[in-house]
């Protein structure tokens, strides 16, 4: 902690003087002065902890439902990218009919190595492989098909794919998911439920247990119209899952780990809960607008993921050129600056790797990243709360939202109403992004929010509002300089938590820009484009 509270100090103006001894009492006498005083302050210090046992302010209670272990640090990934990969690389399409002769897939200087590079150099932390997209291709030598790797002249039928991008990303320390879909174009069984359901599992097992830990399953809802009519057997695959591996999420449509955001742009809604309701929905079935704002009612915490490519397609296509890194910052802003995990794709090009003009954007986009988010102003500020839980100086102390991460955090005290932060600078101060995070392990709680500056008349101004926070929520405003800050909690799930305030210059974004990428109005009246 850099910095004491003003509140810290109670009623009691805080000490900024040097102290001045006379002339005449000379070093020797201040040296014993200083002794004695520090002896008898150990004396009573040692005495205390003799007869007074103080135990520290007690945590607040969380409001449920709250994120599982696994749910907390997939969300503190928060980039993921996506590899689209298989027999489509290689045939210029995205849904491929499943009848492609496996021959086609040659990737001449494959190497899953370089892909991680890509991912670990840029700042994701995990990678998402499609093991098996729609046309039912194989990456991995599936003992259940031969329409797989087993059947290609590459690495003469004896390469896998999913064998050494695990490998790679074990080495690399990157976490790995698989997307398996459940929709199959070339599997004769498919459209027989309870063959397919088997054979589906049959899988699932094969990739959960020869590949070491799987931090994700992707479980794809498309499937196109008019195909074989079946049900997938959903609880028993998610049973499966967890137990093979009892850490990995599982994505689909509605969860049960993490949903959906109901768009494949990147946008999340302004309003995002964590918190929704399982047993009211269908999986596939879902309105778009439960998904993209989740239900603050929600009995379940299944946060969301927004899926997006680098380029127009999922798989690489030679005429398609990468989205701009200035385009993939909006994407950031409206998919982690939102409480989402943000899944990039890059598609492997069909000799095996990652195209350079993809890698030169990432870079791009990585570096305006560290430029912008490196340097937190608010560090400058001195930090106090309207009320703190256990008094300023407790371990939930205002000033704690200043330290990184989410398991320090400012709790107000109980039965309050009103729950402000205050930042207060010895010079003005420059930034138009405004970065929230909630301790989201004690459940997501704010509704609503605004944040201020005290203008020339001595008035507080509001600079933006916004509704829910949750793990990370990011505001772009048009620049504000000012000494004086308040960031208001309207409206809340029991008592708001804040573990974390952080404020920004972004040169790269222009404020009027951003909504080229919002594919709807903010619900929420922010006078911020995010
Ligand atoms: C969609 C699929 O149909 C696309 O091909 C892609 O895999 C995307 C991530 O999900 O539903």
């Amino acid at each position: 902690m850099f910095m004491k509270s003003v509140a810290d100090f109670g009623n009691e103006r805080a000490f900024t003087g040097t102290l001045n001894f006379p002339q005449s009492v000379s070093s020797r006498y201040v040296v014993l002065i200083i002794l004695s005083i520090t002896v008898c302050f150990q004396q009573s210090k040692s005495s205390v902890s003799n007869s007074v046992y103080s135990r520290p302010t007690l945590p607040p209670i969380p409001v449920l439902p709250i994120p599982t272990s696994r749910q907390i640090s997939w969300q503190l990934s928060e980039m993921a990218m996506f590899f689209h990969f298989g027999p489509n690389t290689f045939t210029d399409s995205e849904w491929g009919t499943g009848q492609a002769d496996p021959s086609v897939f040659n990737p001449t200087a494959f190497n899953a190595t370089q892909w991680v590079a890509v991912a670990k150099d840029t700042g994701f932390s995990r990678v998402i492989l499609t093991v098996k997209h729609h046309d039912g291709f194989c990456l991995w030598p599936s003992e259940y098909t031969d329409y797989s790797v087993k059947s290609t002249s590459w690495k003469n039928g004896t390469g896998d794919v999913v064998k050494e991008l695990a490998h790679a990303a074990r080495i690399a320390g990157l976490e790995l998911g698989l997307y398996l879909s459940p929709w199959d174009r070339h599997e004769p069984c498919y459209g027989n439920t309870l063959e397919y359901n088997e054979y589906y599992m049959g899988q699932m097992t094969e990739l959960l247990t020869w590949y070491g830990d799987i931090k994700e399953i992707w479980l794809d809802g498309a499937k196109g119209e008019n195909e074989k009519d079946m049900e997938y057997f959903f609880n028993s695959w998610f049973s499966l899952i967890h137990q093979l591996q009892p850490e990995a999420i599982i994505f689909s449509d509605d969860g049960p780990d993490s949903r959906w955001i109901g768009d494949e742009a990147g946008v999340a809604r302004t309003t995002c809960w964590s918190l929704f309701n399982r047993s009211a929905i269908k999986i596939g079935q879902t309105a778009t607008d439960y998904l993209g704002e989740g239900d603050p009612e929600g009995p379940d915490w299944v946060p969301a993921e927004c899926d997006v490519s680098i380029r127009a397609g999922w798989f690489w296509h030679a005429s398609e050129a990468p989205k701009s890194a200035l385009t993939l910052l909006d994407i950031y802003y409206t998919s982690a600056g939102r409480n989402c995990l943000f899944l990039l794709n890059v598609p492997p090009n069909s000799s095996g790797l990652i195209s350079p003009e993809d890698i030169k954007v990432l870079q791009e986009f990585a570096e305006i990243r560290n430029s912008i988010f490196s340097h937190n102003l608010a560090k400058r500020s001195l930090v106090w709360a309207s009320n703190t839980r256990g008094g300023p100086s407790s371990t939930y102390g205002a000033q704690l939202v200043l330290e990184d991460g989410i398991y320090s955090y400012w709790a107000p005290d109980k039965a309050q109403s009103d729950w402000e932060l205050f930042f207060e600078f010895q010079e003005d101060v420059t930034f138009n992004v405004l970065l929230i995070q909630e301790p989201i392990q004690m459940g997501q709680r704010v509704k609503e929010f605004r944040f201020l500056f005290l203008n020339e008349k001595g008035e507080w101004e509001e600079i933006t509002r916004g509704t829910t926070v949750g793990y990370k929520r990011l505001l772009l405003f048009p620049s504000v300089t000012s000494r004086h800050l308040k960031l208001e909690i309207v409206r809340s799930r029991g008592d708001p938590l804040i573990s974390y305030v952080g404020l920004y210059v972004d040169r790269f974004s222009t404020v009027g820009h951003v909504s080229l990428v919002s594919s709807r109005s903010p619900l929420n009246g922010s006078a911020s484009s995010y």
